[in-house]
This record gives C-alpha cells, sequence and structure tokens, in this order.
C-alpha cells in the first residue's frame, strides 16, 4: 500500500514549486486549435492536486489558455528552460506518440539534476533515454493504465514526488 505524504513533508523538504510537462500540439483539436476536455483532464488534475498541497504549479498548457493562446516557438522556449531552472521538482508525461517538446524538457530537467517524476502509460514503449533517464538523474516513475483516470494515481505521484525529492536531496547534501 502506498502512504500519500502530507503537505508538512514536502515544506519540511522545501519544496514549493514544480513544472509540469506533457504533450501539447498533439492535442490539438484541428478544429478549435485548443485542448478538448478529455485531453486537459490529466493536466487540470494534476495541477489542481499541486496547488492544493502549496505546490506553484508552472504549465505551458494552462499558461497558453489550452491553445487559445498558443505562443510562439521564440516565445515559450526560453520562458520554459527558465521555469524548469527555477522550479524544485520537474513532473512529466513524456507522451505516447512521444511528445517532442517534453523530450527537450526531460533533457533540460536532468541537465539542471532536478528530482524528476515521469508518468508512464502501462504497455507502452518508451524511448531508450527515459527508460534510462535514472541511470544519470534523480527519476521516480509512475505507471498508470491506458484510458484510467489520473486522479486514481494521485497518492502513488504524491509518494514518487516525495522519494524523488529525498533521493535527491540525500545525494546532494542540500537541504
Ligand atoms: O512538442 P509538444 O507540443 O508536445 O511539446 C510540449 C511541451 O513543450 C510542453 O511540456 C510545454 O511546456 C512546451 N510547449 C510550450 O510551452 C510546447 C508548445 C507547442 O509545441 C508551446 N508551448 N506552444
Amino acid at each position: 500500500m502506498t502512504i500519500a505524504p502530507s503537505t508538512d513533508q514536502l515544506c519540511g523538504l522545501d519544496v514549493s514549486s514544480l513544472f509540469l510537462a506533457g504533450p501539447f500540439i498533439q492535442l490539438l483539436d484541428p478544429a478549435t486549435g485548443e485542448m478538448p476536455e478529455h485531453a486537459r483532464a490529466p493536466f487540470d488534475v494534476l495541477i489542481r492536486h499541486f496547488e492544493a498541497r502549496g505546490l506553484a504549479v508552472h504549465n505551458a498548457h494552462r499558461r497558453e489558455a489550452w491553445g487559445a493562446e498558443l505562443m510562439r516557438p521564440d516565445q515559450c522556449t526560453g520562458l520554459d528552460q527558465d521555469e524548469i531552472r527555477k522550479a524544485d521538482v520537474f513532473v512529466a508525461l513524456p507522451g505516447f506518440p512521444a511528445s517532442p517538446g517534453t523530450h527537450i524538457e526531460m533533457g533540460w530537467a536532468s541537465a539542471f539534476d532536478k528530482p524528476i517524476v515521469l508518468m508512464l502509460e502501462e504497455g507502452r514503449e518508451y524511448t531508450f533515454l527515459v527508460q534510462g533517464l535514472h541511470t544519470v538523474a534523480t527519476v521516480e516513475y509512475v505507471e498508470y493504465a491506458q484510458g484510467r483516470d489520473i486522479a486514481e494515481y494521485l497518492p502513488e505521484v504524491d509518494a514518487a514526488l516525495l522519494r524523488a525529492v529525498s533521493r535527491h536531496r540525500e545525494r546532494t547534501g542540500k537541504v
């Protein structure tokens, strides 16, 4: 059984901000240019959950109004890199099919030595460097079943977050 960490545990570890990455362009409805409700849901659930725990969440999907206010490449790239550099934790859904932008962001997050939580769909084949990212960075993986509501996995997400941050602190000695 997974025990959900309390907000106090995260606060005790001095975690106050999080960057949430995941597929974007591939989720836009070509007719409206916006993410349909079902595509927004996992991001929305995770954002609400983390914010309820007192974390400042940086997420491009929400920032860009789910596609309605899509930024140009020269606007969003530097912004995302800055937010990832500043964030205490990085959480991503690498996407299936793979989200190219998210893969670049996972590279940045690992190069910036952030604690990382990757949300992977069961039964999907992820690229070797995602499977092996834990060998070069502090990564915890959460597997979820295709088509299942991400809300069911929040205790696992919290536990993975806490493990990633704790392991990272132990390794780097940062308090
Ligand atoms: O390649 P894709 O669109 O799936 O990339 C998604 C990731 O790139 C997101 O995690 C988001 O942080 C970033 N991104 C963004 O900030 C991507 C796009 C469009 O590609 C965008 N703003 N307009």
